[in-house]
């Protein structure tokens, strides 16, 4: 899964991609470069973001989608219905919701409606405060117990089970520890039952591992080590920046299986 951000603000590509033009551009060499999936998104969630009206999302995302429509498979990162509507309506296959429904409970009749394939994400708090102190007894039991919970409440809300995918939300009110945990322990979210999504693509975990305690992105060549561990440990879809980077590992990887 390809990763394009129409934001201002997104922690490693904000700005960057705020042209349509060049946002869609991205997302088709992305999807030259092997992405199956390019995630669209209009709202950064990074440590520390207010969040932005529906309005504004779709003005960011729409002229992208249009541009897409027909040429790449789009997932649209969202938590808010209205958006998830429109970016259907525009082609998206797959609706990802950091919030995992629980900001907007709509979204997922509209998911439903249109029998896209979905995301559900585990975040302890919000964007705004995650990274202040975050705190577990134990991370891996209850991000376990929280995806098992939303993937109940997605089913229950029409959703089919088969069109489902959790993600632990690597960053998403977690520390460097917690993060670590979660990967060392992935076997325990994927008796689940469902396909895992991992981003840990340029994420600030990475940064700290490689020597900056202050990180706010992780160098490339780390995203790249992070994500192979994880497509080894069994996570299916890995959500990542730099495509062509993460496509060549794994077809390494997948040559030496
Ligand atoms: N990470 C980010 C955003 N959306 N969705 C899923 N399912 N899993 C993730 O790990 C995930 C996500 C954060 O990365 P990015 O989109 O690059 O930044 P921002 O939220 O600042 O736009």
């Amino acid at each position: 899964m390809g990763v394009v951000n129409v934001t201002p603000d997104s922690f490693s590509d904000g700005g960057v991609h705020l042209d349509a033009e060049v946002a869609a551009g991205a997302a088709r060499r992305m999807f030259e470069e092997g992405a199956a999936i390019v995630d669209v998104g209009g709202e950064s969630t990074r440590p520390g973001s207010e969040g932005v009206t529906a309005e504004e999302e779709l003005r960011r995302i729409v002229p992208v989608l249009e541009r897409l429509q027909g040429l790449v498979p789009v997932s649209i990162d969202t938590a808010k219905a209205a958006v998830a509507r429109r970016a259907l309506e525009l082609g998206a296959e797959l609706v990802n919701d950091v919030t995992a429904f629980r900001a907007d409970p709509g979204l997922a009749e509209v998911a439903a409606e249109h029998d896209a394939y979905v995301c559900l994400m585990h975040m302890q708090g919000e964007p705004r405060t995650m990274q202040t102190d975050p705190r577990y007894d134990d991370v891996v039991s209850e991000v376990a117990a929280f995806l098992e919970e939303r993937l109940r409440f997605a089913v229950a809300s029409g959703v089919r089970e088969d069109r489902i995918c959790l993600d632990p939300g690597i960053g998403f009110g977690k520390t460097l520890e917690h993060n670590l945990e979660l990967l060392r322990r992935l076997d325990v979210l994927l008796a689940l039952g469902r396909p895992l999504l991992v981003g840990l693509s340029r994420k600030s975990t990475l940064g700290k591992i490689v020597g900056d305690p202050a990180a706010t992105t992780g160098p490339v060549s780390a995203s790249v080590a992070a994500a192979v561990v994880a497509y080894e440990r069994g996570a299916t879809i890995l959500r990542v920046h730099d495509v062509r980077q993460h496509a060549e590992a794994l077809a390494v990887v997948r040559a030496l299986a």
